[in-house]
């Protein structure tokens, strides 16, 4: 049962949606109030709840929940009291008043709510869905300048006579060069916002779809990629961008403006007619979902499957910049994804090659000062691989730094693991090839160069292993001595 005390017109509009949930009764010392209620469907009791009798005749010491809801401190304060002395187990909900901040301090009132607060938490709540919807409108307006310019009549679905273009503009969605899934559910999300303002669209990428869970996704999901190699740029009539803000990291220079970017990373030098770069967020993903559900689409499985595994990767499993928008859209896509797909996703099969690279580096492994492990695992497909090497080998007893090095094309590409925290990895790629990195993982590449003359794979195998070891462990400050190599 709930007692609520006060009717005036904060009473009046809680008792309406109170009177559902439970059985109610309402206090007020004021008959007059209850004279203007056409049907009064909930029980009443005239009479001053600062005295006793008024409140046993309500039943208080039955009571689960009780809302104190007059504006008048001194009342407040005084059935506060009284209410405790009779039941000192109810929850109970007061109404705060401004001026007297203190007012209930020292008593056991279990939650105070200030209905000034309530409506402004309410207004700053509208007021960010209505600057998502100022944001798409203006999405849209960069779309309907498009047809526009291109003689395509606003409303596709009625060509007037004269200006038909077949009602349909294309777009072009740049990501960043080696896509991640963060990259690619975007542009698929992208995609599909277009398609509802009938616009054509498609991805296209450039470098390489890098890891086995990336191609995974992309297959399984059976998401359309074109290599930006085999795209006419000038043929689209827009370009959009998604998840990169950075033209060094874009595959192709557009040469003209681009109509959309969307991103969450700082300091990209890239603009466009439409922006939306929110830093806060942890993947672009969480901010083309909120597009979607502003657009009133539902992602189907394969999207929302997408932009899930998105979100997860982005923020490393919601351990590095989640925002709480991150985690929401987290939680509304749980329900629509494939659990069964994201496995699949997780856990792709490994493939014979990158089994046989993992075979090869613990074969060949160098170790030095008995926790430094080398290995040059020959030439390699998939670059892929070497990372998943650098990993595996740091599973070995005894070893806390990795480096493992294989020939693709005409590069040595190295990848380097550590465990030690004494050791910056990022830092040694840095000095030794000119890589990157953080301190526990890194990567580099260098050219061939004269090695590259070398045809006899053994002589090659020789040359390589010994120049990329002596650099690594020169630039680590290890002695020649030491260095003289033990398997
Ligand atoms: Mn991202």
């Amino acid at each position: 049962m709930i007692l609520i005390i006060g009717y005036g017109s904060f009473g009046r509009k809680v008792v309406s949606y109170v009177k559902a949930l439970d059985r109610i009764i309402v206090i007020d010392k004021n008959p007059t109030v209850f004279e203007s209620v056409e049907k009064l469907d909930f029980e009443y009791i005239v009479g001053d709840a600062c005295e006793k009798e008024t409140l046993l005749k309500a039943g208080i010491k039955e009571v689960d929940t009780v809302l104190i809801l007059t504006n008048d401190h001194t009342t407040n304060k005084k059935i506060v009291e009284l209410i405790r002395e009779l039941n000192p187990t109810a929850y109970l909900i007061v109404r705060g008043i401004s001026k007297y901040p203190d007012l209930y301090s020292g008593t056991k009132v279990d939650r105070v709510i200030y209905p000034i607060d309530c409506a402004a938490k309410e207004i700053v709540a509208e007021m960010e869905k209505s600057q998502l919807r100022k944001r798409l409108m203006d999405l849209e307006k960069v779309i309907l300048d498009l047809k526009s310019k291109h003689g395509v009549t606003i409303d596709a679905d009625n060509p007037k006579e004269g200006i038909n273009n077949n009602g349909i503009i294309s777009f072009l969605i740049l990501m960043h060069n080696n896509p991640d899934p963060d990259s690619i559910a975007s542009a698929m999300a992208l995609k599909r916002i277009l398609e509802r303002w009938k616009v054509k669209a498609d991805i296209g990428y450039g470098g390489r779809i890098e890891f086995d869970e990336n191609k995974a996704m992309v297959n399984l999901l059976g998401i359309k990629l074109i290599p930006v190699e085999d795209v006419d740029i000038n043929k689209y009539d827009g370009i959009a961008v998604v998840d990169t803000s950075s033209s060094k990291l874009l595959p192709i220079n557009p040469d003209r403006e681009i109509d959309i970017l969307i991103d969450h990373h700082e300091n990209g030098d890239l603009t466009a007619k439409y922006m939306d770069i929110r830093p806060e967020i942890g993947a672009t993903a969480t901010i083309l979902l909120e597009y979607l559900n502003e657009l009133n689409i539902t992602p189907k499985q394969d999207l929302a499957t997408a932009l899930y595994y998105a979100i997860c990767t982005d923020t490393n499993y919601f351990r590095r910049k989640t925002s709480k928008k991150d985690f929401e859209a987290a939680g509304y896509l749980q329900d629509l994804m494939d659990p069964k797909t994201l496995e699949m996703i997780e856990n792709p099969e490994m493939d014979t090659e990158t089994m046989e690279i993992l075979a090869r580096s613990i074969l060949n492994r160098k170790i030095v000062r008995s926790s430094i492990a080398l290995s040059y695992v020959g030439i390699i497909k998939n670059r892929g691989a070497l990372a998943k090497a650098a990993d595996f080998l740091l599973k070995m007893e005894g070893i806390t730094t990795t480096y493992v090095f294989g020939i693709s094309g005409n590069k040595i590409y190295i990848s380097a693991r550590t465990k030690d925290l004494r050791i910056d990895v990022g830092e040694i790629m840095r000095r030794a090839f000119g890589g990157g990195g953080h301190q526990k993982a890194a990567a580099a590449s260098i050219d061939l160069g004269i090695f590259e003359s070398v045809s006899d794979k053994d002589s090659l195998r020789k040359l390589v292993e010994e120049a990329i070891q002596t650099k690594i462990l020169k630039v680590m400050g290890i002695s020649e001595e030491e260095r003289r190599v033990k398997s």
